[in-house]
């Protein structure tokens, strides 16, 4: 046992203290209760905490209208479940939308307490949870957004990451098994060469790897199965990265486990994994409660024993090599399925917004012209597949295109932003709109070659992903001319697909209103853009 997991109940925080009160997922039986009281009513640790363990968030900023977050496993979603969705945020007017999110989800806004009850119907009916989406639980699990569709691809990871959700949530009734971790747990499992779901940033993270017969510590026999895209003689697993976390005081990409695991024991592997955090985590500091604090505090090799322990067996050393060596796709524009005649098409969604009519007429051509699929990206956008080359000229000619186009501009094709100040309130600065606005201005003046990864985050929780960004942008409060404004610091260098690593913070505290003359620069002196029109640049 560690120090933390000793620690007396006084000296709990409060999170670990109302957990110990009362289990969060407790609330899923009160709805009914909460519907009538209503949410000024409501005990207080209930409304703005335990609620989240159905996915409920209590907004601060907007007082009686919740923000509902689901369970998208791989970020699929299909054209009944969105219709529901739509159906869900139309009824709240104009204070009704819903968010693609930075984990391949989607996330619900205006919603009422009264119309819980309701709503949990209608998830029911069409086969959606939001169950564990908040707190101290997993996130939603994140795959290749071209699983099953893309001829390259080492694995295809729907089923996986399904049977994860299943095992973690009880198939989506709850499953109080791990719905008390000392702080949130994020999984993703790559399936393809360009890494699409930044494993380097997860708790847990699995990523393609062959192990050829003869590596150290593996019996491979030349005639095990493999993989149709394997090399001979070798069979294909993952190599699993742990520890990779965002957090307001400490960022770190995941660290190689020196394990390799076949995909029949990925799922055990997680419950494994999830055990040994949930029992020795650390609990005493919400600020060092993530994985990467148990193994600096244990070493890799206590941490890995542990979760042999837990797994019964030992874990094979990792594959020489993972399998990740290619620039990280968008996904973004027509691109030929595996399956012949079949295409999927990627639109782009700016910063991930939508409103009821978008998301009811995305449903609809999913239907019409593909399969009634719809993928989610963790750069907030959609993927229909399933187009066949008969229909494909008459989908492009859609209207909807116009606003979610396959072939936007090159910085805005990139552009990635969360909540912000319009909804958020741990948020230092306003990023969506402001976002959206200043990707306008720039494109008005500079010329692009290639596009460039800009990640809007509004406090340093980095729910944005700034680090992984070519240019990561961190809300924070500065000073000008003696006031307290709205600023950024800017993150450069974070890279993904092959060889990612994190970006770090290259210049503190600019005014927002001071920051285009400092995006222009940097576009030209280090992505190549060019002035369309000579503008007095600020040296
Ligand atoms: Fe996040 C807390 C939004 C992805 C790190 N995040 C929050 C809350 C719940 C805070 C709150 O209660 O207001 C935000 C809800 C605002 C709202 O109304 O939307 C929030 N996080 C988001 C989303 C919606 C951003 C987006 O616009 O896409 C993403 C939802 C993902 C999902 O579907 O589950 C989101 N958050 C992330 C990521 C990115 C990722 O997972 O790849 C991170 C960094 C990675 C990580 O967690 O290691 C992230 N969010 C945080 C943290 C810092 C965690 C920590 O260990 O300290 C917090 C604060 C906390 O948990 O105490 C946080
Ligand atoms: Fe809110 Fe901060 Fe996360 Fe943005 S980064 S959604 S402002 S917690």
């Amino acid at each position: 046992m560690t120090d933390t997991a000793t620690t007396t109940k006084a000296s709990l925080n409060k999170f670990e203290k109302f957990k110990a009160e009362k289990d969060g997922l407790a609330v899923k039986e009160e709805i009914e209760k909460f519907a009538s009281l209503g949410w000024e009513a409501m005990d207080e640790t209930d409304r703005d905490h335990r609620l989240k363990w159905v996915g409920v968030f209590f907004r601060p900023v907007t007082p009686g209208k919740f923000m509902m977050r689901m369970r998208m496993p791989n970020g699929i979603i299909t054209s009944s479940q969105m219709q529901a969705l739509a159906s869900v945020v139309q009824r709240y007017g104009d204070d009704g939308c819903a968010d693609i999110t930075t984990r391949q989800n989607i996330q619900l806004r205006g919603i009422r307490i009264e119309d819980l009850p309701d709503i949990f119907n209608r998830f029911h009916s069409v086969g959606l949870t939001s169950v564990q989406s908040g707190m101290d639980n997993v996130r939603n699990i994140t795959g290749d957004p071209v699983a099953g569709l893309d001829a390259d691809e080492l694995y295809d990871t729907r089923e996986l990451v399904q049977q994860i959700q299943d095992m973690l949530t009880n198939k989506g009734q709850g499953n109080p098994e791990f719905t008390n971790l000392p702080r949130k747990f994020n999984i993703a499992i790559a399936g393809g060469r360009d890494n699409s779901v930044h494993a380097e940033i997860n708790d847990l993270a699995f990523v393609p790897a062959f192990k050829r017969a003869g590596e150290a510590g593996e019996e491979i026999s030349p005639s095990s199965p493999s993989s149709p895209s394997s090399p001979s003689s070798s069979i294909f697993g993952f190599n699993i990265l742990v520890g990779g976390f965002f957090s307001a005081k400490r960022c770190e990409a995941a660290i190689p486990l020196n394990a390799w695991v076949s995909p029949e024991d990925v799922v055990a592997v997680c419950r494994a994994v999830l055990e040994v955090f949930r029992d020795y985590g650390p609990r005493a500091n919400r600020q060092k409660s993530r994985l990467m604090w148990l193994i600096d505090e244990w070493g890799l090799e206590k941490f890995r024993l542990e979760v042999e322990k837990r797994l019964g067996k030992s874990l094979l050393p990792a594959a020489a090599k993972d399998e990740i060596d290619w620039q990280k796709r968008d996904h973004i524009g027509v691109y030929k399925q595996k399956q012949s005649g079949l295409n999927y098409v990627g639109l782009h969604i700016p910063v991930g917004r939508l409103y009821a009519e978008d998301m009811f007429e995305i449903a609809n051509l999913a239907e019409v012209y593909g399969s009634g699929e719809i993928r989610l990206t963790v750069e907030q956008n959609i993927v229909i597949p399933n187009i066949p080359d008969s229909r494909l000229a008459t989908f492009l000619t859609e209207p909807l295109l116009e606003r979610f186009s396959i072939d936007p501009n090159l910085l805005t094709r990139s552009l990635v932003s969360c909540t912000g100040a319009q909804f958020c309130n741990f948020a230092l600065i306003e990023t969506k709109n402001r976002a959206l606005a200043m990707i306008k201005s720039l494109e008005a003046e500079l010329g692009l070659t290639r596009p460039v990864r800009i990640h809007w985050t509004g406090c340093p929780n980095s729910c944005g992903q700034p680090q992984v960004a070519d240019i990561g942008l961190m809300g924070t409060k500065t000073r000008k001319d003696g006031k307290t404004v709205e600023g950024v610091d800017i993150y450069m260098g974070g890279k993904v697909g092959k060889d990612a690593h994190l970006g770090t913070c290259v210049v503190k505290g600019i005014p927002c209103e001071d920051l285009q003359p400092v995006l222009r620069k940097l576009l030209i002196e280090n992505f190549g853009a060019r002035l369309r029109e000579p503008v007095t640049v600020i040296s």
